[in-house]
């Protein structure tokens, strides 16, 4: 018997990142296997040995690479204007995050860049910043809001990002970020700002379907538990899937608020108390690790990634692409950082990118693996073993991207 596809992969090696193999093999790896693809998903996977006969498909010789699903940066802030290269300056004189934030720089100057862009200017600085990530093999990025901090801000950014996931081949993921900081017009009124989230933006968010998610950040410079707590129980009044970015600089209990509301992520987490993971586990909560960010602004503080990885957390590993914490638009390097900063494997720092970070996405269902009926986002590498990919910096590209079963 015949099966019909559009495309089989032949002559590779898949590392399928699959959750039925893992358990078993590092990687999911299937030596000598074959991929077939049709109607923009995996029709077929699995060793040569066992395949089906494939009629009237296009043949492609993958020459002894390995093919890897495309992967996931679950968290960025790529859209916004303008850079920070002033603030890096300040601190590298010895002025604090929080400090430089408090002098009038930090996320209000990129707010002020912004909404100072015009919509052109906003496309083609954040497609620049996209295109670096789709280089190395991103086929799916979240983009969060945050850097207009009023309806009509907020809705640009979200409206920008939409436009990249029609422009550029990649699955985009929005994420409304309005409790990123206190505008300008709200200084010293930060409630009444979060009234306004909840009561005006969120729900217009929600109608006019600009968000996948919504997300805070709670932290000293940003909100806290208590604003926090409202735009969480506004965002699941509105059907709204959750996020956080918590204990990045300090613990306030953010992650253990996400885990109440059983949201997707949690994110940061280096100031995650042991007492606090296991209810991460039980809300079902992803921690998304971010070591770009702990690079950048030199943290010294770990998060617990031996406690994360004994209660079995799904760890998501992101680029956290910011003008002020993270300047770095790579996901291959977070996946280095990842294991040389934050002691991960190589295989938990590939499992950061894909089949975690689709869970992070709320895409668990369809993306982050090679596997029977996922879609067809898939990276033919030309490498020796997959340890390589988070192994060296600016080692290994992609020879060949899949995006919903077309070559790119
Ligand atoms: N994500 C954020 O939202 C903040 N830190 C982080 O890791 C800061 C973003 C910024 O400074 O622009
Ligand atoms: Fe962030």
């Amino acid at each position: 018997m015949t099966t019909s596809v559009n495309a089989v992969l032949t002559n590779v090696h898949v590392a399928s990142m699959s959750e039925e193999l893992r358990p078993s093999t590092h990687f999911g790896a299937i030596q000598d296997a074959v991929v077939a693809l049709a109607g923009g998903r995996i029709a077929w996977v699995g060793p040569r040995a066992s395949a089906p006969a494939f009629a009237d498909a296009e043949r492609i010789d993958g020459q002894g690479g390995w093919v890897t699903p495309g992967l996931i940066d679950c968290h960025t802030h790529l859209v916004y204007a303008g850079h920070r290269a002033r603030d890096f300056g300040r601190r590298l004189g010895g002025h604090s995050y929080e400090q430089i934030a408090a002098e009038g720089g930090g996320i209000l100057s990129t707010v002020r860049a912004t909404r100072d862009a015009t919509d052109e200017a906003l496309f083609e600085a954040s497609a620049e910043r996209l295109r670096a990530l789709l280089r190395e093999g991103v086929t799916t990025v979240e983009i969060k809001s945050g850097y207009g901090l009023s309806f009509e801000g907020e809705r640009r950014q979200l409206e920008v990002a939409r436009a990249l996931g029609k422009a550029l081949p990649v699955t985009v993921r929005r994420t409304f970020l309005g409790a990123h900081s206190v505008p300008l017009e709200f200084h010293g009124r930060a409630d009444d700002y979060i009234d306004c989230v909840c009561n005006q933006m969120l729900p217009a968010v929600a109608e006019q379907g600009l968000a996948d998610a919504v997300d805070v950040f709670c932290e000293g410079v940003g909100f806290s538990l208590a604003q926090c707590r409202r735009v969480f129980e506004r965002a699941a009044a509105l059907g709204l899937p959750i996020k956080g970015h918590v204990e990045q600089l300090s613990h306030l209990g953010g992650a253990r608020l996400v885990a109440e509301f059983e949201g997707l992520s949690a994110d940061h987490l280096e100031y995650l108390p042991a007492d606090d993971v296991p209810f991460l586990a039980d809300g079902g909560v992803v921690p998304v690790l971010l070591p770009g960010a702990f690079y950048h602004l030199g943290e010294t503080r770990l998060p617990p990634v031996r406690l994360l990885r004994r209660y079995g957390l799904p760890m998501a590993v992101a680029s956290d692409l910011n003008p002020g914490t993270s300047p770095m638009a790579s996901l291959l390097l977070a996946l280095n950082m990842a294991c040389v900063l934050f002691g991960l494997t190589p295989e938990e720092s590939l499992a950061g990118a894909t089949v975690n970070a689709a869970r992070a996405l709320g895409l668990a269902a369809s993306k982050g693996q090679v596997r029977k009926g996922y879609d067809a986002d898939l990276l033919l590498w030309k490498i020796d073993h997959p340890d390589q990919l988070s192994y060296g910096v600016n080692l290994a590209l992609p020879a060949r991207i899949w995006v919903g079963g077309q070559s790119v």
